[in-house]
């Protein structure tokens, strides 16, 4: 009898113990607790150990930025808070992934801005074609007073946006041969989730399929779609160029990534964890921009001597032309922001 009541009183207790770590660390933190054996808890123990979601593999660049991001959480936090990242989509596709990060079940994750901008209307603008002439523009802009606010503006969607990562520029590529805009018209083309690609592929005379990333593979290979459009290190590392081989190098789009976290776990935070984790994210920018640059030259190598067939394009103006009532129809929608762009221009 007085075994079964102690064995209560130690379940009650660790029920509690539980309860308490959890209301300290966001719904889906795993707390450790103190073990009744021996007492001692390690010093160097985590109080909190955290998700982050990603979709690319190991050794891609924006996974070795969320690798950095961690890394400096756990220095600045003196091992206190633990990030463990998931690389390959283990933990979803993006559209999965954000329903979860907003409630809390995720904490962190990168994301495309493509998938983000039906989860806040603002990133939409990131999939207008040719808003940026180049990565320094684009720059620009992301690290200025506008480009944060964007990241701040989050927050009516449950999220923080911490900091962005580069992603270069996308290009079309498709099973059949592609040297003009002419050649997209009538194909099925695969395009991130969102309204504003559905609008800029019809603009080209194309039928759009939004798809999330981890099923375009399966779809090129079954001629479902047979068309879709990527930076380089995507286009390699996926290996949509075993089901697309022909790439023209238009450079439509700049869609930045976001390093983000669950506002349900940001609310959860002491003031001083928050500002390591701000210092961390921003501090992780420098080096995921440097293995974007290397990983990018390399993924192009790889194509190139994969003999994939690329096209250049001298001359972008029928490219903005055919696109230009896409600007046009979302100019009111996105107009601050635009104007904001447009005064980044070197
Ligand atoms: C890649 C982004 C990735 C997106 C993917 C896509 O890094 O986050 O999921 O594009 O096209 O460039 O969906």
């Amino acid at each position: 009898m007085k075994k079964r009541f102690r064995t209560v009183i130690g379940f009650l207790a660790a029920a509690m113990a539980v309860a308490a770590g959890l209301s300290a660390c966001g719904g889906s933190a795993k707390p450790h607790i103190a073990t009744t054996s021996g007492g001692k808890v390690p010093e160097k123990r985590s109080a909190f150990t955290f998700r982050l979601a990603e979709t690319h593999p190991p050794d891609y660049p924006t996974t070795l930025g969320d690798k950095k991001f961690a890394e400096l959480v756990s220095q600045k936090s003196n091992g206190r808070i633990k990030i463990d990242v998931f690389p390959n989509s283990q933990l979803g596709e993006e559209k999965q992934v954000l329903e979860q990060v907003q409630l809390g079940a995720i904490e962190f994750s990168r994301v495309s801005s493509g998938p983000l901008a039906e989860f806040n209307k603002a990133f939409g603008v990131f999939s207008l074609p040719y808003i940026f002439d180049n990565a320094q523009h684009e720059w620009n802009f992301l690290s200025s007073a506008d480009g944060n606010k964007l990241l701040e503006g989050l927050s009516a969607s449950m999220m923080l946006g911490l900091a962005y990562y580069d992603s270069g520029a996308r290009h079309f590529y498709s099973s059949k041969p592609l040297r003009s805009p002419e050649d997209l018209k009538g194909q099925k083309i695969r395009v991130q989730q969102n309204k504003v690609n559905i609008a800029l592929i019809t603009a080209l005379g194309a039928s759009a399929t939004p798809l999330s990333y981890g099923d375009v593979l399966g779809a090129l290979k079954a001629g479902t779609v047979e068309a879709a459009e990527n930076n380089w290190p995507s286009y390699d590392t996926s290996k949509h160029f075993q089901a697309a081989p022909n790439l023209i190098l238009d450079g439509h789009q700049r869609v930045p990534e976001v390093l983000l976290i669950s506002k349900v776990t940001w609310e959860k935070l002491s003031p001083e964890d928050k500002k390591v984790i701000k210092q961390a994210a921003a501090e992780s920018v420098d080096y995921q921009r440097e293995q974007w640059t290397s990983f990018e030259k390399k993924s192009e190598q790889r194509m190139r001597s994969a003999g994939v067939a690329v096209t250049e394009v001298k001359d972008l103006k029928p490219w903005q032309d055919a696109v230009k009532p896409i600007i046009d129809s979302y100019r009111e929608d996105y107009k601050d922001v635009l104007d904001a762009i447009d005064k980044a221009r070197n």
